[in-house]
């Protein structure tokens, strides 16, 4: 799937690459000048009367220095302010000129630039990536017809059905405004106080409360365009659309404790895997797929198509995969693209078209408002990252920041000064036309169509749709998030709305969180089950880019060290050896091995799996510490791969590990539960191959049942 490239490769050239070099700057090798160009000759004093000041006004190089840094900051998004960034490349792979009329989707092969922002909603920017929370997924399709922005998330329902309601979203799920507590954490009382007496949450919160909620990777989390747009043909025929992102790594969460760990560890953990694997040439891929229903369908559905808190079941619905993204470059300067990027849904080509989706028609509104606030005016779209590849031509002018020099006298229209340039353009020579088949009729009305008003079919269909692991996981989250709920009316009012969508899931959450269980026969009767809203069996099976610690002390095999490193960087993986001490360490046949990280700069969260080669001296150092057997613990108990070689599956048994039986070697129970063992390996290339089918899996669910026994 992925293409490795070498430092310093010449970045992909395509139209969007071409124009943004155009703005980036190099200072290797060059004089340091003011803002004016003028060349300093020192830095480090300001100008003072005499050596002991003070500081004289006519300073220009101190003032302008100190004035840039003054205003460096600007206002963070007032949601998904955490986030990262790549650029990459979008491949149509079928032409859909019979349903879009869109440029770029008209023929197999046509290549369009992209940049693709992944965030957080409600932590602030300097959060930590692993919060639980819905997922920003925001790609800026630079066409050679303008620009289309899809503006999604991972999780493909949303909170609310009508967009007037959401800043009473956000302000009942960022931190409290009295203490402004918690940060980047939904797990107290305003957000469950406001999702409870909101029922058509319910379905999101089943979402968001799944492992979907701590994706293990922006790199492995799937993306939905959430509302539901149109697609218009050259012939102004059109139909609804919903648009998804299908991650070539399959769909993969964290598990909870790791995820929180991890946010003290490495805050930066989505952000900092984003750019490794894009900088060792482990470029994301997705495919892009379509839903289409056809006008005459609109009605045939149990579920309002317009209704942003529904699914359209892929079984009932299926996408059609019609493109590939590859991101394929990282940012050069993190503010000027990633920060400075600014999304809208409202940025749409022809070809595309919305639909009367009432969250979509609000959010039309606000995205262009939000970015002169962020991004101080109306000339945000001639910041480079932003700037469309096709050209601009109209009579908007000045305003703060503004870059282009527009000539002429004339900027208006209509105007005989200029021939009426630049003039608009038909269907057919390019030109946006709305779509003209939309039925808008009915009094003015604050009020929603029936079908809307079913909260609790599509969650019960969810919930009924996982597996026993995720269901578990579910359930361990709610009891997390409400447990820190200090209103036991919330509560109570939270598991109520639950026990509409199953008795089971109520009864459980009720358990947990300390209130008593509602009475059973209140559920929705709905019986469909889409299993592909399930993360489960998503594993594609490759380990390119996994990280794998080896735990060795000196004296260690180098021999079965050396074998399962050389398996595992031919098979992708990126492997980190640690030891007690940075530097190196010498193996009992007298190679010296580099060590990577120590016991204290790593923690077993930061790795999918860990490998423990031999040696008695190594083995008899390993056995006295207390953060190997943490580390290991940790790793079993987060249901990741384990492999022990020689004297390491004695270690390994010594930590009585829940159902690890000592002396299992290659038992298949032990390798169910996603741990390799063999004591005296004569094919090291064995043992690999083992340990590389277990880490493919992601995790090893079979695990769930004996985890909790491990102490924390
Ligand atoms: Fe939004 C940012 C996704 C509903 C108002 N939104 C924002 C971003 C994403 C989404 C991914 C970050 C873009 C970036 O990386 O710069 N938002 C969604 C999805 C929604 C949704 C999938 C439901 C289908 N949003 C929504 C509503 C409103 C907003 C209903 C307001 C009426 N969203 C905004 C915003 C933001 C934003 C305030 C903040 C920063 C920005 O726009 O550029 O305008």
């Amino acid at each position: 799937m992925s293409k490795h490239v070498k430092k310093g490769e010449i970045p992909p050239d395509n139209a969007k690459t071409r124009a943004i070099m155009g703005f980036t700057a190099d200072d290797a090798g060059e004089f340091l000048t003011t803002n004016q160009g003028v060349r300093i000759s020192h830095d480090e004093d300001s100008l003072k009367a005499g050596k002991r000041g003070p500081t004289l006004l006519e300073d220009f190089h101190f003032r302008e220095k100190i004035t840039h840094f003054d205003h460096e900051m600007i206002p963070e998004r007032v949601v998904h302010a955490r986030g990262s960034g790549a650029h990459g490349v979008f491949e149509c792979t079928e032409a859909m000129g019979e349903y879009t009329s869109a440029d770029f989707l008209s023929e197999a092969g046509r290549q369009t630039p992209v940049f693709v922002r992944f965030s957080q909603v409600l932590g602030s920017k300097g959060s930590m990536d692993t919060a639980r929370d819905v997922r920003g997924f925001a790609t800026k399709f630079y066409t050679d017809k303008g620009n289309f922005d899809l503006v999604g998330n991972n999780i493909p329902v949303f909170f609310i059905q009508d967009a007037i309601k959401f800043p009473d979203l956000i302000h009942a799920g960022k931190p409290e405004p009295n203490t402004h507590i918690p940060q980047a954490s939904t797990a107290h009382d305003t957000f469950w106080d406001f999702i409870s007496l909101t029922p058509e949450s319910t379905h999101v919160i089943l979402w968001a409360l799944s492992d979907r909620g701590i994706t293990r990777s922006y790199r492995m989390m799937e993306g939905f365009g959430v509302n539901t747009y149109r697609f218009v043909n050259a012939t102004g025929q059109g139909r609804f659309v919903k648009f998804h992102w299908k991650p070539k790594l399959g769909i993969h969460g964290l598990v909870w404790e790791e995820a929180q760990m991890i946010g003290g560890m490495d805050s930066d953990f989505l952000r900092r895997d984003l750019y490794d694997a894009i900088g060792m040439g482990f470029y994301p891929e997705w495919e892009f797929g379509v839903q289409m229903i056809e006008d005459a369908d609109e009605h045939n559905f149990d579920f309002d198509i317009l209704d942003p808190t529904k699914i359209w079941p892929e079984e009932e619905v299926p996408v059609k995969i019609i493109g590939r993204l590859t991101l394929n470059r990282n940012p050069d300067n993190f503010f000027a693209e990633v920060e400075q990027v600014a999304f809208h849904p409202g940025h749409v080509v022809p070809g595309i078209d919305f639909s009367n989706d009432p969250l979509l028609q609000g959010r039309l509104f606000s995205y262009l408002d939000t970015q002169i606030s962020r991004l101080g005016g109306p000339n945000f779209h001639e910041i480079p990252v932003n700037r469309p590849i096709a050209q601009v031509h109209n009579n908007q002018r000045d305003a703060m920041h503004r870059q282009t020099i527009n000539k002429g006298r004339v900027s208006y229209i209509p105007n005989s000064l200029g021939d009426n340039e630049p003039n608009v353009a038909s269907r057919e020579q390019g030109g946006f036309v709305p779509y003209a088949g939309r039925i808008i009729e009915g009094p003015a009305t604050r009020s929603r169509d029936e079908k809307f008003m079913d909260f609790y079919s599509q969650a019960r269909m969810f919930w009924l749709s996982l597996t026993d692991p995720e269901r578990r996981h579910l359930l361990q989250a709610a009891h997390f998030e409400l447990g820190k709920v200090e209103s036991k009316a919330v509560r109570e009012r939270m598991v109520a709305n639950f026990n509409k969508v199953d008795h089971e899931l109520a009864a459980a959450i009720a358990m947990g969180v300390g209130v008593a269980t509602p009475p059973a026969g209140e559920a929705s009767t709905y019986e469909k089950s889409s299993p592909a809203v399930s993360m489960a069996g998503t594993a594609k099976g490759t380990i390119e880019s996994r990280k794998v610690a080896i735990i060795a002390a000196p004296g260690f095999d180098g021999k079965q060290l050396a074998a399962m490193q050389e398996a595992l960087v031919a098979a992708g993986a990126v492997v980190e050896v640690v030891s007690m001490l940075l530097g190196h360490i010498e193996s009992a046949d007298g190679q010296m091995v580099p060590v990577k990280k120590n016991y204290i700069t790593s923690a077993s969260v930061l790795y999918d799996g860990v490998y423990i080669p031999g040696g008695q001296a190594s083995i008899s150092m390993l056995a006295f510490s207390g953060k190997v057997k943490n580390f290991i613990s940790e790793m079993y108990r987060h249901c990741k791969a384990i492999a022990a070689t020689g004297e390491a599956v004695g270690l390994l048994e010594s930590y009585k590990l829940p159902g690890l039986v000592p002396g299992a070697g290659k038992d298949a129970t032990a390798k169910d539960l996603g741990v390799i063992m063999d004591t005296k390996p004569k094919d090291m290339k064995a043992v690999a191959a083992d340990f590389i089918t277990a880490l493919g899996q992601h995790r090893a669910w079979a695990r769930e049942d004996v985890k909790n026994k491990v102490p924390a």
